[in-house]
């Protein structure tokens, strides 16, 4: 199957009892045994749920992998890869993250004794020295959060596989319809389903996809023995938001290339950043591993002020000053005092995150719809 078919049918089968097209709603924490051990494949919803299970199969069919795992959140799926490690394995991480990834990374991870180095990861002159005996995981986002830096997955697979180090891609920027991880030699996906899985902003999950059996087991050990699963509701409504994902990301990539192009030639704006600019310092690896840009871009203001920042964010009617991104609405958000406020300034800053940033998530909408509203603010400032 091709993705816009996946994404409908992959590894999907229609309710075996009634012929229910979506599988139910299985909102049960148990199943009847007929004797001690011997049941119907489920024994308690902890473990596995018919509906879940129907998300997991879908998950792991859009990324080109083989077994999936959701989670009631993102952060709840890293923790997960997380527990993989032991005290006095080493991590080497992009510096430029999601704030709550940072935080569960150097603000409870480090307690159990698990040392993390945070690095700009697109150039691997910069990293691979770090890598020693300890060192278990890389660990990548691409696009980055917020600044959209693109890492070359493939370039860092070839380094994990030299030194046999797990590679984990955070790819919840770019969706699987934009890039698929595993394909470029990944152990590991991992998705904020909250986002572009999901699609609508009513729900908070997460997911990891993987291709080995042994590292599927693990996992899912961990899924059980921690559990920190997601609901059926919840698993019902990211399973609805896949089958839409891909018309639902084509808009928001023409939309996403639209207002970064607005925003480019604005006058009041100084940076704009955006992966397909051929200015864009990895703009010719985003072309490669991406098949388009996505919908996220970040933006400075010449005048460098918080200030007007606030104004324009407090301003904007269509977009909505909000945490989180990519539902159908469009969202704007101030990184450095929200997503990201739990990375210490002067390291924040050193990546780009400085106070007048500026992060918006193009939603569906009418795009002019969208101009017209950034150009309203942009007259305030
Ligand atoms: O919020 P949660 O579902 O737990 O996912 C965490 C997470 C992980 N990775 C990336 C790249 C993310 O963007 C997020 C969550 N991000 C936001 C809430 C945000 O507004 O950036």
């Amino acid at each position: 199957m091709k993705f816009n078919t996946k994404t409908i049918h992959g590894g999907q089968e229609h309710d075996p009892t009634t012929g229910s097209v979506m599988p139910p709603i299985y909102q049960t924490s148990t199943y009847a045994q007929s004797s001690p051990g011997k049941h119907k494949g489920y024994e308690y919803s902890r473990t596995a749920n018919p509906t879940r299970t129907a998300l997991e199969k879908g998950l792991a069919s859009i990324e080109n992998g083989t077994y999936g795992l959701a989670f009631g959140s993102g952060l709840a799926a890293i923790d997960c890869v997380l527990k993989l490690l032991k005290p006095g394995d080493e991590v080497i991480s992009t510096n430029d993250l999601y704030g709550g990834s940072y935080r569960i990374f150097a603000k409870v991870f480090e307690n159990y004794g698990i040392k993390f180095h945070f690095v700009g990861m697109a150039d691997v002159s910069k990293w691979k020295a770090l890598i020693n005996e300890k060192t278990k995981l890389l660990w990548v986002e691409t696009p980055t959060n917020p600044m959209m830096n693109i890492i070359d997955i493939e370039k860092v697979s070839e380094i994990a596989k030299q030194h046999e180090l797990l590679l984990a891609v955070d790819n919840t920027f770019a969706t699987p319809y934009l890039q698929r991880p595993l394909d470029l030699g990944a152990d590991i996906v991992m998705h904020s389903a909250t986002k572009y899985l999901g699609g609508h902003s009513d729900v908070v999950m997460g997911a990891l996809v993987v291709n080995s059996k042994e590292l599927a087991d693990k996992l899912y050990f961990l899924q059980n023995a921690c559990g920190a699963i997601c609901g059926p509701m919840d698993s019902f409504l990211v399973l609805r938001g896949l089958k839409t994902l891909h018309v639902r990301m084509q808009r928001h990539c023409e939309n996403g290339a639209a207002i970064a192009n607005f925003l480019k030639n604005h006058s009041k704006i100084d940076k704009v950043y955006w992966p397909g600019f051929e200015d864009h310092p990895n703009h010719e690896v985003a072309k490669a591993q991406m098949d388009n840009f996505g919908g996220m871009v970040s933006f400075v203001t010449k005048s460098d002020k918080m200030s007007d920042a606030f104004k324009i964010v407090e301003n904007l009617k269509v977009f909505t000053l909000a945490e989180s991104l990519g539902g159908v609405e469009s969202l704007c958000g101030h990184p450095a005092s929200m997503t990201h406020a739990s990375i210490p300034k002067e390291q924040r800053e050193k990546t780009g995150v400085v106070d007048a940033l500026i992060r918006l998530s193009v939603g569906i909408e009418d795009v002019e719809d969208l101009i017209a509203d950034l150009d309203t603010a942009l007259k305030l400032i």
